[in-house]
């Protein structure tokens, strides 16, 4: 066993995921596929690679994913989680740049939005969107993080322990909002790593009104609950 699992939630990304796969072997790390019964196949190629997959019974969404697959890295001593996304929007360069700061903080987030951060083949209307998921989020949480909403990231095995990961609610990418909340809350340091995010040429993006309609609601009542005390 590595020291490193890299955690893959997976749907229906047959077009992307051999070759991430590919490079991913070059690397220091074991990695572990969670994905949703995809019917395109992305399970078997995943299996064809030699890659261990968690197969789930249907969609059941990103946050579940995660949690599932955070919880067998722990039951396994793994000292470092990272998270991934399949698509082709995280690259394994920037995963390699972002394990050079491991030890420095608990929690590396690859960022879009600090200095020498990047967005590629992204609409204005996705850049607005994120922008202002993160602000909003700022603002009523005051996190001081500039990108909440990563999913590409690397959390030291002693902070995800003291997280209480199965309690962790959210589905949509409000999930690492979430996370990033509860991070602070147990005392994690949280450092950004500029990375270059590039959105999805092949495939279906999986964002919906819905995940952002949530990630708004929960917010708004996780800054009530800030302000009125709990
Ligand atoms: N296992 C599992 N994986 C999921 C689910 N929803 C999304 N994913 C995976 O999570 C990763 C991120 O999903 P994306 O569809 O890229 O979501 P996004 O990054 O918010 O949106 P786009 O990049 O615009 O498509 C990808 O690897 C997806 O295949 C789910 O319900 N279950
Ligand atoms: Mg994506």
């Amino acid at each position: 066993m590595k020291k490193s699992l890299v955690v893959i939630p997976t749907y229906n990304e047959v077009e992307s995921i051999g070759s991430l796969l590919d490079e991913l072997a070059h690397l220091d790390v074991d990695v572990l596929v969670i994905d949703d019964g995809s019917p395109d196949g992305t399970a078997q190629i995943c299996r064809a690679h030699g890659v261990e997959v968690l197969e789930r019974n249907g969609k059941q969404g990103l946050g579940s994913a995660y949690r599932a697959g955070f919880q067998i890295a722990l039951d396994r001593g793994y000292e470092n989680i990272i998270e991934m996304d399949a698509d082709g929007s995280h690259q394994v360069s920037d995963l390699v740049k972002m394990m050079e700061w491991i030890g420095t903080a608990d929690l590396l987030i690859g960022s879009r939005w600090v200095t020498d951060g990047k967005i590629a083949n992204w609409s204005k209307f996705r850049e607005l969107l994120s922008k202002s998921a993160n602000r909003y989020a700022n603002i009523v949480l005051s996190l001081g993080v500039a990108d909440t909403t990563a999913g590409f990231r690397i959390y030291s095995g002693a902070l995800l322990a003291k997280m209480d990961i199965q309690t962790i609610a959210s589905e949509g990418y409000c999930f690492q909002i979430e996370m990033t909340r509860r991070a602070l809350a147990r005392g994690g340091t949280i450092a950004e790593i500029p990375i270059t995010f590039i959105e999805r040429e092949h495939g279906v993006s999986k964002m919906s009104f819905a995940i952002a309609f949530e990630a708004v609601v929960r917010i708004t009542a996780w800054g009530f609950l800030r302000i009125f005390g709990r």
